[in-house]
């Protein structure tokens, strides 16, 4: 059983990846050690409420949830981001408020050097969000990166990275803390796997299929339904639940992933195009691979199979 750690940023595709990861639970597939939080979608306060109300609709407040960075490590200015709503899900009312007595007392960035320093090997730490709390665990403890077993990070952008085309814009998880990325990326060894923008872009996904076909089935999946109805409804007639891609491209890589691409790659630190994935010919950043493209309909048939 692969031993997982979720940070997230929830965000209505962070909610969906977490609802994929318990379906696998229940698969036997993995264990979710804990969930950390961390503010980029959403305040941190407001990403803490939407876990634990995630966790109370799917009856599993026994995983833990610790609570992180609210601010990324320099960008005291940096706004959040907005597509997801004020509160991260699309400013729902509710009937009732989640119980955030469940919530751990340990700072995200300590639960995260806890339990990997004293596993070795074992957890494999799966990015939903800014790289915040993943920065200050390798800052915090000079065992955290080697002791983990590998890394899957939702973010960056990438393809252009002629120098001629670097005015674009920054995929959100990295320019909200570049230096975090920057940090996260130069101390990993091995075993990363980046999902960036350019792949969430790929699968063509309808809402159609989204709102008539998946629908929502479960209640978690019903209040996801509203959510995201709200949220694209200016946006695009394709679903692109980024977060959810990568968890998915986690859950098998074999069967999950159609195309990936093995890389060198830094993060790039200068004020122009902060954050952007910069792909060097000269070895002089870290081996990455670069999940370039997930299986859609693989995809579409895990979440019908879903009873979370
Ligand atoms: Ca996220």
């Amino acid at each position: 059983m692969r031993r997982v750690i979720l940070d997230v940023d929830v965000g209505c595709d962070d909610y969906l990846a977490i609802l994929l990861f318990l379906h696998a639970e229940k698969l036997g597939l993995v264990k979710i050690e804990a969930i950390t939080c961390a503010s980029g979608n959403t305040s941190v306060d407001h990403v803490v409420r939407n876990t634990v109300r995630l966790l109370e609709i799917t009856q599993r407040t026994d995983i833990p949830v610790f609570q992180g960075a609210h601010k990324p490590l320099l960008k005291h200015d940096q706004e959040l981001s907005y597509f997801h709503g004020k509160d991260g899900l699309a400013d729902l009312t509710y009937d009732k408020e989640p119980d955030l007595s469940i919530v751990r007392r340990e700072h995200a960035a300590e639960a995260l050097v806890n339990l990997v320093v004293n596993n070795p090997k074992e957890i494999s730490l799966i990015c939903l969000a800014p790289l915040t709390n993943i920065a200050r665990s390798i800052k915090n403890n000079e065992k955290f990166a080697s002791s983990l077993k590998d890394v899957w990070i939702m973010g960056g952008n990438y393809t252009k990275n002629d120098e001629k085309l670097l005015d674009i814009p920054v995929e959100f998880n990295f320019s909200y803390d570049p230096e975090a990325a920057y940090i996260v990326l130069s101390s990993l060894s091995n075993s990363v796997f980046i999902l960036p923008w350019e792949a969430t872009l790929k699968p063509s996904i309808s809402l159609d299929w989204r709102y008539d076909i998946l629908g929502g089935k479960t209640p978690a999946l019903k209040l996801l339904t509203d959510v995201e109805k709200i949220l694209y409804k200016d946006y695009r007639p394709i679903w692109q639940p980024c977060d959810a891609f990568i968890a998915f491209a986690f859950l098998d890589p074999e069967k999950h992933i159609v195309k990936l691409n093995k890389v060198n790659a830094t993060v790039v630190t200068d004020n122009k195009n902060k954050g952007l994935l910069k792909i060097e010919q000269n070895k002089i950043g870290t081996d990455v691979v670069i999940i370039e493209d997930i299986h859609e309909e693989y995809f579409k048939d895990f979440l019908l199979n879903m009873s979370i």
